[in-house]
């Protein structure tokens, strides 16, 4: 029996539920748990290591993971420093949490990449598959570790995985059955070198599929027009501009999909999802589901019930003639862009938060063409006004996100219109996460639509 322990690196919920899975497997390995810096939750520490698990904590303890022969990484370690290729010089094998699961399980797979609107997809591709009574599993990036779920999953389940292009890199057999890549546009370049190198990540996405698998492109986006001959499964596209032949686009009111034998016909009316962006996702939902056995009929019925994620494009509700809109996860520009070009009308918008690293001068355009107002906050206000300088006094700064929603109201309360949270930046300057971020913009429309005696 091989004696060599078992490392699993990082100490958040996917080191955890590795740890989970390993230690309730026959025969039980040694293992050992590393994380970069101190365990702050102590009692979770004391769980796993009253069952047994060697805890190495701090970089300078990196280095005894030479006496591993697998190591199962959480997805926030970068497998591509150089401290791993002693490791793999030395035999061990580097793999992510991702590939182990897969390892793991029989049920076929629909997975999804991209830049934006990964969660509301996988969300979407759930809905519509147990809504039609399909036994289905969701896990990955939206934050329940593949891992996690496999003691669940029946071989004639299926599993729908939002994957992060972190969780793609260190795979190696990862094979799914539908692979979904919604678009590619700049994200996390504080941890890929160049855009081909963070192409390449999400690329691993189509590696080992076969000619029986499929692949769903957006065939709006320029940078993924070679993902067709990348792979062995074969391609549908969809598209929000134009006709598919093979894949799906939108006419009118309908979603009209085309899986290689004839065009089908889904009405939208009752999808509740606002904006091209959603609509994307929808005709990426509809084709992923439609692979795997669902009727035309089935998605069609399906949209009623599905309400959308909280701070995706969240209509808060309304004070007066004003509406306010939550999409306090357009934390890049790609997706404020997207939010914001979904919205006709008097507009104004709330941008800012923490810088990534953007280019904002893209919003300049859209924002002339559609806002009455653009309200800066936080650490990247001074940022935006530099870049967006274009736009004079549309711009203006307010002091924080609750004297933005005020204004906003002011602006609005006597011709109507739309209040837009879409920061096209991170949210921790001012908050804890995108969640808080989105939760003290809803306090605030609600602290209004009490002074207004309105209910919302
Ligand atoms: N750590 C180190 N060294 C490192 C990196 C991390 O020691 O170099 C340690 C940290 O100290 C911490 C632990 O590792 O103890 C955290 O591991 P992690 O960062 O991999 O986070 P998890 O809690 O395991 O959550 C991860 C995903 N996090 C990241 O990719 C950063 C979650 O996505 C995901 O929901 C979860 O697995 C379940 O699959 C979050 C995310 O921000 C939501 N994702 C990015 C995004 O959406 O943009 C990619
Ligand atoms: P992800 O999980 O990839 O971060 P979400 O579904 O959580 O995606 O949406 C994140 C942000 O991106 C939201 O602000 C949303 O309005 C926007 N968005 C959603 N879908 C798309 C898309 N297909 N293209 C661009 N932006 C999108």
């Amino acid at each position: 029996m091989n004696r060599k322990p078992v490392a699993v690196l990082g100490f958040g919920k996917t080191g955890q539920a590795v740890l989970e899975f390993l230690l309730a497997k026959e025969p039980r390995p040694s293992l050992i748990l590393f994380n970069d810096g101190e365990i702050s939750d102590k009692d979770r520490q004391e769980h796993f290591k009253r069952r047994g698990v060697r805890f190495l904590t701090g970089a300078g303890q990196f280095s005894e993971l030479a006496q591993c022969l697998l190591i199962i990484m959480s997805p926030g370690f970068n497998g591509r420093n150089p401290r791993f290729d002693v490791l793999r010089r030395g035999g061990a094998e580097v793999i992510s949490e991702i590939e182990y699961a897969f390892r793991q399980v029989k049920a076929r797979i629909i997975a999804v990449s991209g830049s934006n609107g990964k969660s509301t997809t996988v969300s979407l591709i759930q809905h519509l598959l147990v809504a039609s009574g399909r036994k289905s599993h969701l896990a990955g990036n939206i934050g329940v570790p593949f891992i996690a779920e496999i003691a669940a999953i029946a071989d004639d389940s299926l599993v729908v995985l939002e994957l992060s292009s972190f969780q793609l890199e260190e795979t190696v057999r990862f094979r799914p059955r539908v692979a979904v890549l919604l678009n590619i546009t700049p994200d996390h370049m504080d941890r890929y070198v160049s855009m081909p190198d963070y192409m390449a990540a999400k690329f691993k996405l189509f590696e080992n599929q076969k000619r029986s698998d499929c692949m769903v492109l957006n065939a709006d986006d320029p940078l993924l027009r070679d993902c067709g001959k990348m792979g062995r499964g074969k391609a549908y596209w969809f598209s929000s501009s134009r006709a598919q032949a093979r894949g799906a686009y939108i006419k009118s009111h309908d979603l009209i999909l085309n899986l290689g034998k004839a065009e089908e016909t889904i009405s939208l009316r009752d999808n509740p999802l606002r904006g091209i962006h959603n609509l994307e996702n929808s005709m990426a939902a509809a084709l992923a589901c439609r692979e795997v056995g669902l009727t035309a009929a089935e998605i069609e019925a399906g949209w009623t019930g599905f309400r959308g994620l909280p701070h995706r494009m969240e209509e808060v509700g309304k004070v007066g003639l004003v509406e306010f809109i939550n999409d306090s996860k357009a934390t890049n520009v790609d997706a404020a862009l997207k939010s914001i070009n979904s919205i006709s009308g008097n507009l104004v918008v709330i941008l800012g938060g923490k810088d990534k690293g953007s280019d904002f001068s893209v919003l300049e355009r859209p924002l002339r063409e559609r806002a009455r107002q653009v309200l800066l906050i936080g650490q990247a206000a001074p940022l935006l006004r530099a870049q967006l300088s274009g736009l004079g006094g549309l711009l203006a700064d307010v002091g924080d996100l609750e004297e933005a929603v005020a204004k906003g109201y002011g602006l609005l309360k006597h011709g109507g219109g739309v209040v837009l949270l879409a920061p096209a930046c991170a949210s921790f300057d001012m908050f804890n996460n995108f969640e808080h971020r989105g939760d003290v913009f809803k306090q605030e429309v609600l602290r209004l639509q009490l002074q207004a005696g309105e209910n919302g």
